[in-house]
């Protein structure tokens, strides 16, 4: 399919979005294939329908969820310094925009003539996107809702000379990847970035376990009411029947493979249904519904160099909780 050629933004506060999500449901699709396999899973891209972007929002005020605050200061602290290092005239490529509080704080100080944000939650993207347009109303914008966990080609513009194609990847979204599939998608993204290109991501690194589990599993059940929300999406909008109380929110740190696990378990042997077939279920057997890998900064350059990229640039913060890493394509 030929991809549409965004020219320059029409009026003040106005942004073009497009939409690349598949037709079809490749939600119905995904969950019957995942809950069909020996040990259960979910793809976590799913967490994102309107009450998940909520539930996400209130997970990064959460004190303790440290990530969005740390990685918030480390960009208000050298944004400048990152603006510098991307240079002037950059096309900026966000993917997992979100809420796109950071990207503010850069944008800023980057002052790029096009920004194109990339979200699988069409909604939250046009909506940050509009408010991005009414805070800098001469950047020109052209979201695109799409899957980056799949192949895509993204819009190329014309008529806006640029220097260099700068990808901003914030929020450690690259650990919900495990390293493997992290080095495709860095692969992708060194693809769309081209000869020249630029990298500015955000990284998790590794810290103690007890910081970790409860990053993970906080007091107030936020994280948990998130992810309880995609069985609640699929009675939605699939027609399942999850009773949610006979599934609790599991999450934990494992030091061996450098990753928080999260699950959702049985708590009863029982029979679900969706989409007309039928799932049984062991008391206290899961479904896999997400990983969150941490890294050394070492390990992460590393990984990135598999995908062609060359580490430039470290911001972090004094205890070194986050890192926020500057690559350019090799
Ligand atoms: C989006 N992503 C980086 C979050 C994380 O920390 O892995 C998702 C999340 N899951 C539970 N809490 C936050």
């Amino acid at each position: 399919m030929a991809q549409p050629q965004p020219q320059p933004r029409p009026a003040e506060g106005v942004v073009r979005c497009y939409n690349f999500l598949p037709e079809g449901n490749s939600f119905l699709d995904d969950v019957l294939a995942g809950l069909a396999r020996p040990r259960k899973t979910l793809p976590p891209k799913y967490f994102y329908d309107a009450r998940g972007c909520a539930l996400f929002e209130k997970i990064c005020e959460l004190p303790e969820y440290y990530p969005t605050r740390t990685e918030l200061a480390i960009m208000r602290e050298h944004a400048g310094a990152m603006a510098k290092f991307l240079g002037p005239g950059c096309q900026l490529i966000e993917f997992g925009s979100g809420s796109s509080t950071k990207t503010r704080i850069l944008i800023e100080r980057l002052q790029p003539p096009l920004y194109l944000p990339v979200d699988i939650a069409d909604g939250a993207m046009r909506a940050a996107a509009a408010g991005l347009a009414r805070a800098f109303p001469w950047l020109n914008i052209t979201g695109v809702c799409a899957d980056y966990t799949r192949p895509l080609t993204l819009p190329e513009f014309v008529g806006v000379p640029i220097r260099r194609k700068a990808v901003y990847f914030p929020g450690s979204t690259i650990g919900n990847f495990t390293p493997h599939e992290a080095i495709g998608f860095l692969q992708l993204v060194r693809r769309i970035a081209g000869t020249g290109g630029a990298l500015l991501i955000g990284v998790d690194l590794k810290k103690d376990k007890q910081v970790l589990d409860a990053a993970y599993d906080d007091a107030a059940g936020v994280t948990a009411a998130f992810n309880l929300n995609l069985l609640a999406r699929i009675n939605r909008e699939l027609g399942g029947d999850f009773q949610l109380r006979r599934f609790r929110h599991k999450a934990f740190y494992d030091e061996d493979k450098g990753w928080i696990e999260m699950h959702l378990e049985s708590l009863a042997s029982q029979i679900v249904h969706v989409g007309g077939e039928r799932f049984r279920f062991g008391a206290g057997e899961t479904i896999h519904t997400e990983i969150s890998c941490k890294y050394g900064i070492e390990e992460f350059q590393a990984l990135a160099q598999r995908a062609g990229f060359a580490a430039e640039q470290i911001w972090t913060d004094a205890a070194k909780l986050f890192s926020v890493q500057g690559m350019i394509v090799a």
